[in-house]
């Protein structure tokens, strides 16, 4: 398997997205084949542990306080109210669960919380995952110490269109973070998020930015942005689906080994455009009917799809501290 490159230019990446789309697709699924076995799909069920009440900006966010989405703010989730939802998530046929919080950061008072709620799902034998905002290095490597497999923390967009977007923290926070979250030994879930008003050149900087960290994210989840009424971005026009599915198969492409996450937006998509979307490279989703807030596709519906598109879920093996995740079974139903 050729070693994944981290040169590409920018206009490598956007020559990329400029491609037929049959010529794209076909070299992205050549390279998909090359790493990935293409009928098996990592299915993670996500949880909001902390609802709401946010003092960030982000132009798309439900749970952002200043914008009124009817998102009331909560508090902290209790260990056992997280613990029934994992064990409801590992029934379904999750493999990962992962916990989010709408904070700019934790407070430190926060993290043996969310410590002991890692702890406690990794007992279950599901994979961890959390997105909490900006970690400092000793956060870091407190939650890599409770058990945490993955850390979500996205770049959102291009670095010349972030400003459109937020306004409360910069850019290189988010690197930042990123950089002690791989530091602390953890793997880093990292993505952004399509259809906020962006052009292709803009699409092609994020795809870049990624492709070109000092280590490929393990996980990229590419959102389609979920238009909320009461955000600044409700009435953005959405992305052409084509368009989608470029910035997929260019993600597949520019980081071969890494898991593609066709994430925020299924709800909206149909069953043919996900299919394009697995064909074109993703090779995972976020499964359970929410996301943090908004919606996501049934269960049932997630189960059909995949047993007509003879497509398995991801199970995982555990070998000491190594984690394999290409055993693959049926998605189990609940
Ligand atoms: N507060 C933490 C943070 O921002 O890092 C963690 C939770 S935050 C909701 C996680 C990610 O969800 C964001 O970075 C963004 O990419 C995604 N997200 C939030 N609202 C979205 C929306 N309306 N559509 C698509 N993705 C969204
Ligand atoms: C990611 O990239 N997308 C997920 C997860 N990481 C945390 C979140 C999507 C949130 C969509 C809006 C909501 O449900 O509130
Ligand atoms: Fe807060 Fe995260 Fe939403 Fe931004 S994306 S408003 S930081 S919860």
């Amino acid at each position: 398997m050729p070693t994944p490159r981290h040169d590409w230019t920018r206009d490598d990446v956007l020559r990329l997205l400029d491609l037929p789309f049959a010529d794209l697709l076909q070299q992205a699924h050549a390279v998909h084949r090359e790493h990935h076995d293409p009928n098996a799909v990592q299915v993670s069920t996500l949880l909001s542990i902390k609802t709401g009440g946010c003092p960030e900006d982000c132009a798309y966010c439900p749970q952002a306080a200043r914008y009124s989405t009817g998102v009331e703010a909560e508090k902290l989730m209790t260990l056992d109210a997280v613990m029934a939802k994992a064990r409801q998530a590992k029934a379904a046929g999750a493999t990962r669960f992962c916990m989010g919080a709408a904070w700019r950061s934790p407070k430190d008072r926060d993290v043996p919380k969310v410590a002991a709620m890692i702890g406690a799902v990794k007992a279950l034998g599901m994979e961890t995952c959390a997105t909490l905002g900006m970690l400092s290095p000793p956060q870091a490597e407190a939650l890599k110490e409770a058990g945490l497999d993955y850390y979500n923390h996205n770049l959102d967009s291009a670095p010349e269109f972030y400003g459109e977007i937020i306004q409360t923290r910069e850019y290189q926070d988010r690197l930042d973070t990123l950089g002690h979250v791989r530091d602390a030994g953890l793997k880093t879930c990292c993505g952004g998020i399509v259809g906020m008003g962006e052009s292709r050149a803009q699409r092609a900087g994020l795809l870049h930015t990624l492709a070109t960290l000092p280590a490929h994210p393990d996980s990229v989840p590419i959102n389609r942005l979920v238009r909320v009424e009461g955000t600044p971005l409700a009435e953005t026009r959405p992305l052409d689906p084509f368009e989608f599915v470029r910035t997929i198969a260019v993600a597949r492409i520019v980081m071969p080994a890494s898991m593609v996450r066709l994430s925020a937006g299924r709800a909206e998509m149909s069953d043919e455009l996900q299919a394009l979307c697995f064909f074109a490279g993703a090779n995972s989703i976020f499964y359970g009917e929410k996301l943090l807030t908004t919606d996501n596709p049934d269960t049932g519906r997630d189960q059909a799809l995949f047993a007509r598109l003879g497509v398995h879920a991801m199970q995982i093996e555990r070998q000491s501290t190594t984690v394999h995740a290409d055993i693959v079974e049926p998605l189990i139903t609940a």
